[in-house]
């Protein structure tokens, strides 16, 4: 019975949902693919990362397709729907995309831990949002996680990309071109967030809201690691000591 009853959860999105599990499972056979034959450790860092980042998608997504990672939140006097399974996916593989970029830019320990916390802070707060049994309180766990958010990017375009500037020019250029996405495609998703479902503003159906949250994951983790991973002699040079 219960099994039935979460599928029944799932509407026509999982369209979008199916094509989200595809795109990761095909991103994380080409990571697999690129990382072959990489024998320096530090490089390894680099392709287990982010072949990590897209499995664990690739699973979430899978899960949210196939009506597990769905749940129903009583809102006033309003039933949504909450795909609890992105804020799982968002926990393990935010930090893991912000360790991709701090290691890239060669940044201290401090620097790490002050933005995976910031990171892990932001979904926390996020998902609390998302369970929120009324507007007003959703909408202000939603600032509280937008803060965190800002402060995040404060750090990566401050003290993250002057460690950047240190290194070779080839890898500042590449962190820079990795920090403008991070920058451009994380700032979507509390605007996706709020004009969405979860908002409770009723903007953007729950249909095109899932749509856009795949196009977003998909770009921030396979359309990163793409660009990441293109270019081995670049990836070289961040783990050689100049
Ligand atoms: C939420 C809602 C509350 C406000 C904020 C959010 C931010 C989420 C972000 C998610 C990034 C996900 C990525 C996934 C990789 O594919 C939780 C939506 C600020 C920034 C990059």
């Amino acid at each position: 019975m219960l099994p039935l009853a979460m599928t029944a959860l799932v509407g026509p999105e999982s369209l979008w949902l199916w094509i989200g599990t595809i795109g990761m499972t095909l991103g994380t056979l080409y990571f697999i693919g690129r990382g072959r034959g990489v024998r320096d450790p530090k490089m390894q860092e680099f392709y287990i990362i982010t072949i990590f980042i897209t499995t664990i998608a690739a699973a979430m997504y899978f899960a949210m397709a196939t009506g597990f990672g769905v749940t129903e939140v009583m809102v006033g006097d309003e039933m949504l729907t909450i795909y609890w399974a992105r804020y799982a996916d968002w926990l393990f593989t935010t930090p893991l995309l912000l360790l991709d970029l701090s290691l890239l830019a060669g940044a201290n320990r401090n620097t790490i831990a002050t933005l995976i916390g910031l990171d892990i802070f932001m979904i926390g707060t996020g998902a609390i949002a998302a369970f929120a049994a009324t507007p007003g309180t959703r909408i202000a766990w939603w600032g509280i996680s937008t803060g965190a958010l800002l402060a995040l990017l404060y750090v990566l375009v401050g003290t993250l990309s002057k460690n950047a500037r240190a290194q070779s020019s080839e890898v500042a250029s590449l962190f820079g071109t990795l920090r403008n996405l991070v920058i451009a495609l994380w700032l979507l998703y509390p605007v996706v967030w709020i004009l969405g479902t979860e908002g409770t503003l009723g903007i953007l159906p729950l249909y095109w809201e899932t749509a856009a949250f795949m196009v977003l994951d998909l770009s921030a983790k396979v359309g990163f690691g793409v660009v990441l991973l293109r270019s081995r002699s670049v990836l070289e040079r961040a783990v050689t000591p100049s």
